[in-house]
Protein backbone atom coordinates (compact mmCIF):
# COMPACT_ATOMS: atom_id res chain seq x y z
CA UNK A 1 0.00 0.00 0.00
CA UNK A 2 0.92 3.79 -0.47
CA UNK A 3 -0.02 6.12 1.90
CA UNK A 4 -0.95 9.70 0.63
CA UNK A 5 -0.72 12.03 3.42
CA UNK A 6 -2.97 14.86 1.56
CA UNK A 7 -6.25 15.08 3.55
CA UNK A 8 -4.90 13.27 6.54
CA UNK A 9 -4.98 16.12 9.43
CA UNK A 10 -6.79 13.79 12.47
CA UNK A 11 -5.66 10.17 13.42
CA UNK A 12 -6.56 8.12 16.47
CA UNK A 13 -4.45 6.75 18.59
CA UNK A 14 -6.23 2.96 19.49
CA UNK A 15 -4.54 1.25 22.70
CA UNK A 16 -5.16 -2.38 22.34
CA UNK A 17 -4.87 -2.96 25.86
CA UNK A 18 -8.06 -1.26 26.52
CA UNK A 19 -11.56 -1.73 25.76
CA UNK A 20 -13.13 -0.34 22.45
CA UNK A 21 -15.77 1.96 23.09
CA UNK A 22 -18.94 0.17 22.64
CA UNK A 23 -20.02 2.11 20.16
CA UNK A 24 -16.82 2.54 17.32
CA UNK A 25 -18.80 4.95 15.28
CA UNK A 26 -16.34 8.20 15.99
CA UNK A 27 -13.95 6.60 13.97
CA UNK A 28 -15.87 7.66 11.30
CA UNK A 29 -14.33 11.10 10.87
CA UNK A 30 -10.98 10.36 11.86
CA UNK A 31 -8.25 9.89 8.87
CA UNK A 32 -5.65 7.06 9.88
CA UNK A 33 -5.78 4.82 13.08
CA UNK A 34 -2.60 3.87 14.87
CA UNK A 35 -2.62 0.83 17.20
CA UNK A 36 -0.03 1.10 19.63
CA UNK A 37 -0.25 1.82 23.74
CA UNK A 38 3.04 1.83 26.33
CA UNK A 39 1.36 -0.68 29.01
CA UNK A 40 0.13 -4.23 28.72
CA UNK A 41 0.33 -4.35 24.93
CA UNK A 42 0.65 -8.21 23.46
CA UNK A 43 0.44 -9.02 19.86
CA UNK A 44 -3.35 -11.10 20.42
CA UNK A 45 -4.69 -7.84 21.63
CA UNK A 46 -3.22 -5.56 19.17
CA UNK A 47 -4.50 -8.10 16.35
CA UNK A 48 -7.83 -8.53 18.00
CA UNK A 49 -8.05 -4.21 17.96
CA UNK A 50 -6.33 -3.57 14.04
CA UNK A 51 -9.33 -6.14 12.99
CA UNK A 52 -11.98 -4.42 14.70
CA UNK A 53 -10.98 -1.27 13.35
CA UNK A 54 -10.51 -2.70 9.52
CA UNK A 55 -13.45 -4.89 8.83
CA UNK A 56 -15.95 -1.94 10.12
CA UNK A 57 -14.31 0.44 9.04
CA UNK A 58 -11.76 -0.98 5.78
CA UNK A 59 -11.16 2.58 3.93
CA UNK A 60 -9.52 4.13 7.03
CA UNK A 61 -5.68 2.68 6.78
CA UNK A 62 -4.02 1.19 10.00
CA UNK A 63 -0.93 1.25 11.33
CA UNK A 64 0.45 -0.72 13.98
CA UNK A 65 3.01 0.80 16.46
CA UNK A 66 4.81 -2.04 18.40
CA UNK A 67 7.23 -1.04 21.41
CA UNK A 68 8.30 -4.93 21.30
CA UNK A 69 8.81 -7.35 18.46
CA UNK A 70 7.11 -9.40 20.29
CA UNK A 71 3.62 -7.58 19.55
CA UNK A 72 4.61 -7.96 15.67
CA UNK A 73 3.92 -11.33 13.80
CA UNK A 74 2.48 -12.56 10.46
CA UNK A 75 -0.73 -11.92 11.34
CA UNK A 76 -0.69 -8.00 12.55
CA UNK A 77 1.44 -7.04 10.03
CA UNK A 78 -0.76 -8.93 7.22
CA UNK A 79 -3.68 -7.02 9.14
CA UNK A 80 -1.99 -3.74 9.65
CA UNK A 81 -1.32 -1.93 6.56
CA UNK A 82 2.01 -0.48 8.03
CA UNK A 83 3.75 -1.07 11.20
CA UNK A 84 5.59 2.21 12.32
CA UNK A 85 8.67 1.88 14.32
CA UNK A 86 9.33 5.01 16.44
CA UNK A 87 12.91 5.97 17.09
CA UNK A 88 13.23 8.12 20.01
CA UNK A 89 15.69 10.96 19.80
CA UNK A 90 15.48 11.48 23.54
CA UNK A 91 15.69 8.23 24.63
CA UNK A 92 18.58 5.91 25.48
CA UNK A 93 20.39 4.28 22.91
CA UNK A 94 17.93 0.83 22.80
CA UNK A 95 15.30 3.08 21.73
CA UNK A 96 16.78 5.12 19.19
CA UNK A 97 19.46 2.59 17.25
CA UNK A 98 19.28 -1.23 19.60
CA UNK A 99 16.18 -2.70 19.00
CA UNK A 100 16.22 -1.29 15.74
CA UNK A 101 19.48 -3.55 15.17
CA UNK A 102 18.32 -6.11 16.23
CA UNK A 103 14.82 -6.14 13.97
CA UNK A 104 16.86 -5.79 10.81
CA UNK A 105 18.99 -8.61 11.99
CA UNK A 106 16.65 -10.89 12.03
CA UNK A 107 14.75 -9.65 9.01
CA UNK A 108 17.96 -9.48 7.05
CA UNK A 109 19.31 -13.17 8.10
CA UNK A 110 18.53 -15.48 5.31
CA UNK A 111 15.20 -17.83 5.82
CA UNK A 112 16.92 -21.13 7.25
CA UNK A 113 19.17 -19.01 10.06
CA UNK A 114 14.92 -17.84 10.77
CA UNK A 115 13.72 -20.37 11.73
CA UNK A 116 13.88 -20.70 16.26
CA UNK A 117 15.81 -17.67 15.80
CA UNK A 118 14.54 -14.45 18.39
CA UNK A 119 11.37 -13.49 16.32
CA UNK A 120 9.79 -16.69 15.35
CA UNK A 121 6.52 -15.55 13.79
CA UNK A 122 8.64 -13.05 11.65
CA UNK A 123 10.99 -15.62 10.65
CA UNK A 124 8.03 -18.16 9.93
CA UNK A 125 6.61 -15.42 7.51
CA UNK A 126 9.97 -15.25 6.01
CA UNK A 127 10.61 -18.90 5.83
CA UNK A 128 7.34 -19.61 4.33
CA UNK A 129 7.11 -17.07 1.37
CA UNK A 130 10.85 -17.36 0.65
CA UNK A 131 13.37 -14.00 0.43
CA UNK A 132 10.76 -11.72 -1.54
CA UNK A 133 9.23 -11.29 2.31
CA UNK A 134 12.24 -9.93 3.06
CA UNK A 135 11.56 -7.29 0.91
CA UNK A 136 7.66 -7.22 1.40
CA UNK A 137 8.53 -6.61 5.18
CA UNK A 138 10.62 -3.60 5.12
CA UNK A 139 8.42 -2.42 2.51
CA UNK A 140 5.64 -1.82 5.37
CA UNK A 141 7.92 -1.30 8.08
CA UNK A 142 7.87 3.04 8.64
CA UNK A 143 10.25 4.32 10.96
CA UNK A 144 9.23 7.35 13.12
CA UNK A 145 11.41 10.19 14.60
CA UNK A 146 10.14 10.97 17.63
CA UNK A 147 10.38 13.16 20.53
CA UNK A 148 9.09 12.62 24.31
CA UNK A 149 8.24 15.49 26.24
CA UNK A 150 6.13 14.61 28.77
CA UNK A 151 8.52 12.86 31.64
CA UNK A 152 5.80 11.22 33.92
CA UNK A 153 4.11 9.16 30.78
CA UNK A 154 4.39 5.85 30.33
CA UNK A 155 5.96 6.24 27.20
CA UNK A 156 9.00 8.59 28.49
CA UNK A 157 9.62 5.72 31.09
CA UNK A 158 9.52 2.57 28.70
CA UNK A 159 11.85 4.39 26.48
CA UNK A 160 14.55 5.71 28.79
CA UNK A 161 13.49 9.23 28.13
CA UNK A 162 15.24 11.63 31.39
CA UNK A 163 14.95 14.99 30.11
CA UNK A 164 13.01 16.79 27.46
CA UNK A 165 14.24 18.81 24.62
CA UNK A 166 13.99 22.80 24.00
CA UNK A 167 11.94 24.34 21.38
CA UNK A 168 15.78 24.73 19.52
CA UNK A 169 16.75 21.01 19.87
CA UNK A 170 13.09 19.85 19.29
CA UNK A 171 13.71 22.13 15.77
CA UNK A 172 17.18 20.40 15.75
CA UNK A 173 16.01 17.15 15.62
CA UNK A 174 12.95 17.85 13.47
CA UNK A 175 15.93 19.37 10.96
CA UNK A 176 18.45 16.22 11.20
CA UNK A 177 14.94 13.87 10.33
CA UNK A 178 14.28 16.43 7.22
CA UNK A 179 17.64 16.32 5.68
CA UNK A 180 19.96 13.40 7.72
CA UNK A 181 17.93 10.52 9.00
CA UNK A 182 15.33 11.01 6.19
CA UNK A 183 12.46 9.15 8.61
CA UNK A 184 9.14 9.72 6.64
CA UNK A 185 7.24 11.06 10.37
CA UNK A 186 8.26 13.19 12.70
CA UNK A 187 6.39 12.83 15.95
CA UNK A 188 6.39 15.23 19.02
CA UNK A 189 4.72 12.82 21.81
CA UNK A 190 3.07 14.96 24.87
CA UNK A 191 1.09 11.85 25.97
CA UNK A 192 -1.25 12.63 28.50
CA UNK A 193 -0.83 15.93 28.92
CA UNK A 194 -1.05 19.19 26.16
CA UNK A 195 2.14 20.45 25.55
CA UNK A 196 0.77 23.41 23.63
CA UNK A 197 1.81 24.75 19.62
CA UNK A 198 5.68 26.06 20.43
CA UNK A 199 7.24 22.56 19.77
CA UNK A 200 5.38 22.08 16.61
CA UNK A 201 6.03 25.67 15.69
CA UNK A 202 9.88 25.07 16.18
CA UNK A 203 9.56 21.75 14.35
CA UNK A 204 7.81 22.81 11.30
CA UNK A 205 10.19 25.09 10.20
CA UNK A 206 11.93 22.38 8.96
CA UNK A 207 9.66 19.88 7.57
CA UNK A 208 9.05 19.48 3.91
CA UNK A 209 9.00 16.22 3.08
CA UNK A 210 8.72 14.67 6.84
CA UNK A 211 5.23 14.24 7.73
CA UNK A 212 4.37 16.35 11.67
CA UNK A 213 2.71 14.72 13.84
CA UNK A 214 1.73 15.98 17.31
CA UNK A 215 -0.07 13.71 19.98
CA UNK A 216 -0.30 14.36 23.68
CA UNK A 217 -4.04 16.13 25.38
CA UNK A 218 -5.95 17.00 22.91
CA UNK A 219 -9.51 17.10 24.10
CA UNK A 220 -11.36 20.08 22.37
CA UNK A 221 -12.06 21.55 18.92
CA UNK A 222 -9.81 24.65 20.15
CA UNK A 223 -6.55 22.69 20.74
CA UNK A 224 -6.44 20.48 17.68
CA UNK A 225 -7.12 23.79 15.75
CA UNK A 226 -4.03 25.50 17.88
CA UNK A 227 -2.07 22.65 16.94
CA UNK A 228 -2.81 22.27 13.37
CA UNK A 229 -2.51 26.36 13.10
CA UNK A 230 0.91 26.01 14.20
CA UNK A 231 1.64 23.73 11.51
CA UNK A 232 1.64 19.89 12.27
CA UNK A 233 0.27 17.49 9.05
CA UNK A 234 -1.80 15.90 11.68
CA UNK A 235 -2.98 15.54 15.11
CA UNK A 236 -3.27 12.23 16.97
CA UNK A 237 -5.70 11.39 19.90
CA UNK A 238 -5.67 8.73 22.16
CA UNK A 239 -6.98 8.85 25.66
CA UNK A 240 -10.01 11.16 24.63
CA UNK A 241 -11.29 7.97 22.41
CA UNK A 242 -11.32 5.75 25.25
CA UNK A 243 -12.71 8.30 27.73
CA UNK A 244 -14.86 10.23 25.88
CA UNK A 245 -15.90 9.56 22.60
CA UNK A 246 -18.72 12.72 22.25
CA UNK A 247 -15.93 14.97 23.12
CA UNK A 248 -13.67 13.28 20.68
CA UNK A 249 -15.55 14.07 17.57
CA UNK A 250 -15.27 17.66 18.42
CA UNK A 251 -11.18 16.81 18.26
CA UNK A 252 -12.27 16.40 14.13
CA UNK A 253 -11.60 18.72 11.86
CA UNK A 254 -14.60 20.05 10.23
C1 LIG B 1 -0.19 9.03 22.66
O1 LIG B 1 0.24 10.90 21.22
C2 LIG B 1 -0.73 10.00 21.65
O2 LIG B 1 0.83 8.27 22.08
C3 LIG B 1 -1.99 10.67 22.09
O3 LIG B 1 -1.87 11.25 23.36
O4 LIG B 1 -3.48 9.93 24.75
O5 LIG B 1 -2.76 12.24 25.45
O6 LIG B 1 -4.29 11.90 23.48
P1 LIG B 1 -3.17 11.34 24.31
Amino acid sequence: MTLDWDGISHITKVDPAKPLPADISALEGTDLVIVGGSDDVTEANTLEAIRAIAETYPSIPVFQEPYSSDHVSRETIEAADFVAVPAVYNGDRDHFVGKHVDLFTEVGRAPEDLLGAGLPIVGDLIASKGVDAIADLTASLIGEGYVVQHLESTAAVTSGVDTTYTSDQVAGAALATETFYGFPIFYVEYSGTYGGPEDVEAAARYLEETTLLYGGGIDSREKATEILEAGADAIVVGDCFHDDPETFRETIPE
